[in-house]
Parts: C-alpha cells; sequence; structure tokens
C-alpha cells in the first residue's frame, strides 16, 4: 500500500511538475491514463489527470472546479457510503461488475456508483484543447458504422442535444463489436443491466446544466459543439483498441 501511495503521489507530483515547468501538455492526456492503471480504489475519486483551467476556454476552470471538487466528489462520497451499507468489497470488486449488476442494488447505489464512473471517464476522455480527431483503428471504425467523422459528431451531439433532462451521451462497443451511438438519463450507463442501451463505453459527455451552465447557461447546443474541441481523442482510442 505505502509503495502504491508513493507511485500515485510521484505520479500527480510529476503532472504538477510538468505543468509547472512548461512541459508540452500534449504530453498531459497520455499520461492520463497511467492514473487509471495505478489507481489504488477505482471506486474512490482520482486526481484530475489536468489543472481546473486546462480546459479553458471551452469549460471555464470555475467550472471544472465545482463539477470535480463538489458533484463528482459527492459522487464518490456516497459511493463508498453504499459500499459500506451493502457489503461491496472495494479492494477486490470490479467496478464494473457492481454496475452489470446494478438491479440488485439500492438507488443510492445506482445513482452514486454511476455518477462515480461516469465522471472518472469524462475527465479522462478530455484534455487540453487539441481539434484533433480519431485516428487509426478508431477512425476506421467510426467511418465504417457511421458514414464519416462529421456523420458521426452530427449524430453524437443529436443524441446529447434531444437527451431530455439530465444524463449522458456515449459511443459504445455493443456486444457484436459495433459501435452505437446513444444517451442515458441521470447517472444511469451503458454498462447497467437496467440501461436501454448497452454495451462498453468509450467516449462519454456529461449533458447535465451543472457541465455547462456557467459559461453556456441554457444553450446545450453551443457546449456539445464547443466541447470536440476538448476531445483526448488519444485516451479514446486505447479505450476502443483495450476492448
Ligand atoms: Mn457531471
Amino acid at each position: 500500500m505505502q509503495n502504491k501511495q508513493n507511485r500515485r503521489a510521484f505520479i500527480a507530483n510529476t503532472g504538477k511538475a510538468a505543468i509547472a515547468t512548461g512541459i508540452s501538455l500534449s504530453v498531459l492526456p497520455a499520461m492520463a491514463k497511467s492514473f487509471v492503471g495505478f489507481a489504488p480504489n477505482p471506486f474512490a475519486q482520482q486526481p484530475l489527470p489536468y489543472e481546473y483551467k486546462a480546459l479553458e476556454p471551452i469549460i471555464d476552470a470555475m467550472t471544472m472546479e465545482i463539477h470535480y471538487s463538489k458533484h463528482a466528489a459527492t459522487y464518490a462520497k456516497n459511493l463508498a457510503e453504499a459500499c459500506v451499507a451493502e457489503k461491496v468489497a472495494t479492494d477486490h470488486t470490479a467496478i464494473e461488475e457492481v454496475l452489470h449488476n446494478i438491479s440488485k442494488y439500492s438507488g443510492k447505489m445506482r445513482n452514486n456508483c454511476g455518477g462515480h464512473y461516469n465522471h472518472e471517464l469524462f475527465w479522462q476522455c478530455m484534455g487540453p484543447a487539441s481539434g484533433a480527431k480519431p485516428e487509426g483503428k478508431l477512425a476506421a471504425a467510426i467511418d465504417q458504422s457511421f458514414g464519416s467523422f462529421d456523420a458521426f459528431k452530427t449524430q453524437f451531439t443529436d443524441a446529447g442535444k434531444s437527451r431530455f433532462g439530465s444524463g449522458w451521451a456515449w459511443l459504445v462497443i455493443n456486444a457484436d463489436k459495433k459501435l452505437v451511438i446513444g444517451s442515458t438519463p441521470n447517472q444511469d450507463n451503458p454498462l447497467m443491466d437496467v440501461s436501454d442501451l448497452k454495451g462498453s463505453p468509450i467516449l462519454g459527455l456529461d449533458v447535465w446544466e451543472h457541465a455547462y451552465y456557467l459559461k453556456y447557461q441554457n444553450k446545450r447546443p453551443d457546449y456539445i459543439n464547443a466541447w470536440w474541441n476538448v476531445v483526448n481523442w488519444r485516451y479514446v482510442e486505447k479505450r476502443f483498441e483495450s476492448l
């Protein structure tokens, strides 16, 4: 445990040092996956893989700070409580297994296990503005599934825009190994047995108002259109290729 903590602290400090010393921010998205790999507990909130201001002007620093340190932190705290109450052994249980069987747990577990998992994925799916596009196998799969990258973006954007109330838009790989776009309400996600949309999520977009209201107010479509500029396609590609 001590080694893991030291390792994690080293990685976190390396990230801060990289920012402080002006090392190209483009290396940071590549480091992001490391936080997941070394996470001592996937049920706990991990360090944000960039500074609150790193996604400006697309996502303003105050929105990032409130989103990460208040909203997402609360999901993690409530998830920890639910795990104790419902006897989930977080040291040797895959969080995906809880999500796959979420109908067997409480509403508190559903809301907060989903909320925690979704946000941890969301932070990794973003990085300092790059305007990049998917490459390699993922780019080919997107072209094959949706016709073109632009057609994919339009369909995904529509999924986010048309989700009534609060929820998430997703790009998932389904059981037939096909790429599918869809959305889920509240903090549900496509890993849950209760979800209409099913599959392994490789890209997720938070369309709750708390994700964009300070800067975009009621204009969710403007937020989604801008968000494409901070998608960390290198991370999404790794996720796609790992499944
Ligand atoms: Mn959120």
